[in-house]
């Protein structure tokens, strides 16, 4: 059985819809730390907190899972208001998880970094797998520590535990929680609702992005890939298109001729912005794995209005 710990969030919501037609309704048990919003399906939801070791425990013992998912996190700008629970999540969650896919024999674990491992002294531009990592958010130095974790298990102990290090990822079906690069998400509600947005990042604060379905295929890519593909175990770079709110902006005029785009001051996720790169190389994933993105700005755009228009009732 397949275990998804953090399945409410918005990566976990669309990996256990995917992981469900894969494996089979039944084999794939979703978690998290309080009842999802809308019903599970099928039925297999777990309450359950990654910090609970013993409940943890009797999880992996109740369903002796033969791979299993972390996506439990707290995210950048909501780690910034929460520093020590951020840490305590995201590193003693991920230490549990490791432990114990250990003693119960799990066969793949996946763990998902970010582009904010890297900090201000990175290199900006097509920042590459290796380079200097100076970040300066408790997110990014937690997924930073979390990186060397996983290589060390895999290398000290044999686990087979596989990473990526996510952008900001766009999607329509579950809104994201507390992270930086979310104006992307946002700015789609509100011009469909208002045809204004009032946007939290400067005009030329240029992300790497990556639209939900290529995330998705990514990371199934990675976990299906033979073990002897995989020679980074620490996270790979992936991206898919960057670009700025300004370009984003003209994007969405192209079907919503009337939006009108705003920008406030002094946010504090611009200065987090500020330290992340412009733009990821991620050609070892390519090569090792076969990335290879699929959706460009001007496709995210489309499907993200269709979507949302089709089937948020905005
Ligand atoms: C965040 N969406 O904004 C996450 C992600 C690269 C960004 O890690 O915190």
């Amino acid at each position: 059985q397949v275990i998804i710990l953090g399945s409410n969030g918005q990566i976990g919501t669309e990996l256990a819809t995917v992981l469900r037609s894969k494996y089979g309704q039944t084999q794939v048990v979703t978690s998290d730390i309080r009842q999802p919003q809308l019903p599970d399906a099928a039925g297999l939801f777990e309450t359950i907190d990654v910090l609970d070791r013993r409940a943890l425990h009797a999880l992996f013992s109740k369903y002796r899972p033969t791979q299993v998912y972390l996506l439990a996190a707290i995210l950048s700008a909501t780690g910034e208001k929460l520093p020590r629970q951020a840490w305590d999540l995201n590193i003693n969650g991920l230490l549990n998880v490791l432990d114990l896919s250990l003693e119960y024999g799990v066969s793949k674990v996946f763990w998902p970094s970010s582009i904010a491992v890297f900090g201000p002294n990175s290199p900006k531009t097509n920042t590459p797998q290796y380079a200097v990592m100076d970040p300066n958010t408790v997110y990014g130095i937690s997924k930073l520590a979390g990186e060397r974790i996983c290589e060390y298990y895999h290398l000290r102990f044999g686990l087979d535990v596989r990473s990526i290090r996510y952008p900001g990822i766009i999607s329509w079906k579950a809104a994201p929680g507390g992270g930086t690069t979310d104006y992307a998400v946002h700015i789609f509600h509100e011009a469909l609702k208002h045809s204004t947005y009032n946007c939290f990042l400067s005009a030329n604060t240029a992300l790497p992005m990556l639209y939900m379905d290529d995330a998705i295929r990514g990371t199934l890519s990675l976990m299906d890939a033979p073990a002897e593909a995989i020679r980074i175990r620490s996270s790979y770079n992936l991206t898919g298109v960057s670009f700025t709110p300004d370009m984003l902006a003209r994007e969405i005029r192209k079907i919503i001729p009337e939006f009108v785009i705003t920008y406030t001051e002094n946010d504090p996720r611009q200065a987090i912005a500020d330290t992340w790169p412009n733009s990821i190389d991620d050609a070892d994933a390519r090569r090792d794995w076969g990335w290879q993105p699929q959706y460009d700005l001007t496709d995210i755009t489309q499907l993200m209005i269709k979507n949302l228009k089709d089937n948020i009732h905005i």
